[in-house]
């Protein structure tokens, strides 16, 4: 072991200002928690402790609903999803700020919001719209850090070159990033959905302490990639750990180097993502996923997701939880992207 470290509980926690190990035996004390459930939303939202909840039946939830509740408009390979639920150790406030919704309690902060492009007046606009509202909010708060970011967006393969609606969006997320003067970019997911056309539905995790970004060896950073692959380039990190413990992964493909690998050929790239992801636990020396990983497997054609689970079942413990749902990945040649959580066990 090098550097220092001091343990809180059963947890080894990092001092930033070395170069330490952070050893997770337990859930150190304030560490937020993400589980998995299958119990009904509304019993989830009572539950003391409950930061937000999300389900995957490719619809928004209800107008009107608890601003915790979240409706992704991803759907399940097969069956029916269970929903997300995170949670802290603390009460939990929540309400509407205009079009964000959010949640706060323990050092935590849960914010949502979605946005139709027709009513904003297109994609960049409706993009620019999104961030900004959930910077300002964000920046308006203890929560001030923003760790984590889901995107999803329709149709986002349509287009050639850099005319494609990925690119397009990743244009107006680094726009809005810098007029916010966002100093840290946060971990990240971008997937196209199948569910309402031209809604855009972005939500983050903020937190009142930093966290400390983690890259990927394996990979050039995807702010750095080259311009073949967009005029803006993407602004996330590979991974993100969380302040308290826990490691929050972004949205991992099979990309070595800055390119696609294993054109047409979803088990190798399943296989490499798996390896990408490994990397990343290695980098924050973190043990192998197990029951406190719960993992979101985004594969392209349904025709995949046996091939795909057969790749799951061979690289991973049958404890890690895992939800495929069908979504397209941002680059056309990707065929299936994971992302998720190494949170410490017991959490
Ligand atoms: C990649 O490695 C795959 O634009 O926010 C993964 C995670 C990807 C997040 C984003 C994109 C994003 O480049 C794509």
């Amino acid at each position: 072991m090098t550097g220092f470290s001091y343990a809180r509980g059963d947890t080894w926690i990092h001092d930033p200002r070395q170069h330490g190990t952070r050893r997770m035996t337990a859930a150190a004390p304030g560490a937020l928690r993400v589980a998995y459930c299958a119990d009904p939303v509304p019993a989830l939202l009572e539950r003391p402790g409950t930061l937000a909840v999300f389900t995957f039946d490719g619809q928004s939830a209800p107008p009107g609903s608890d601003p915790r509740r979240l409706g992704v408009l991803l759907a399940p390979l097969a069956g029916r999803a269970p929903c997300e639920r995170w949670s802290v150790e603390a009460d939990v406030s929540h309400g509407r700020d205009g079009d964000v919704r959010w949640a706060c309690g323990g050092g935590w902060r849960f914010v949502a919001i979605e946005a139709d492009e027709d009513a904003q007046g297109g994609l960049e606009a409706a993009t620019r719209y999104v961030y900004d509202r959930l910077l300002g909010h964000a920046a308006g708060h203890p929560e001030r850090h923003c760790l984590r970011i889901w995107n999803y967006l329709d149709a986002i393969n349509a287009g050639a070159g850099d005319s494609e609606r990925y690119r397009r969006f990743c244009s107006a997320r680094a726009r809005s990033m810098a007029v916010h003067g966002l100093e840290r970019y946060p971990a990240a997911t971008a997937i196209g959905h199948h569910g309402v056309h031209g809604r855009l539905q972005v939500y983050a995790l903020c937190a009142a302490e930093a966290g400390v970004a983690l890259e990927n060896p394996r990979q050039v950073s995807a702010w750095n990639y080259p311009r073949r692959y967009g005029p803006d380039a993407p602004n996330f990190v590979r991974a993100m750990q969380l302040p308290r413990g826990g490691l929050a992964i972004s949205g991992t493909a099979a990309v070595l180097g800055a390119d696609s690998h294993h054109l047409h050929d979803v088990t190798a790239q399943a296989t490499e993502a798996i390896a990408n992801l490994r990397a990343l636990l290695a980098g924050a020396r973190l043990p192998a996923f197990a029951a406190a990983s719960p993992l979101k497997v985004y594969v392209r054609h349904l025709a995949d997701a046996a091939r795909v689970s057969a790749v799951l079942e061979r690289e991973l413990a049958p404890s890690v939880p895992r939800l495929l749902l069908q979504g397209d990945v941002c680059r056309r040649e990707l065929l299936v992207e994971i992302d998720g959580w190494r949170l410490a066990e017991g959490s």
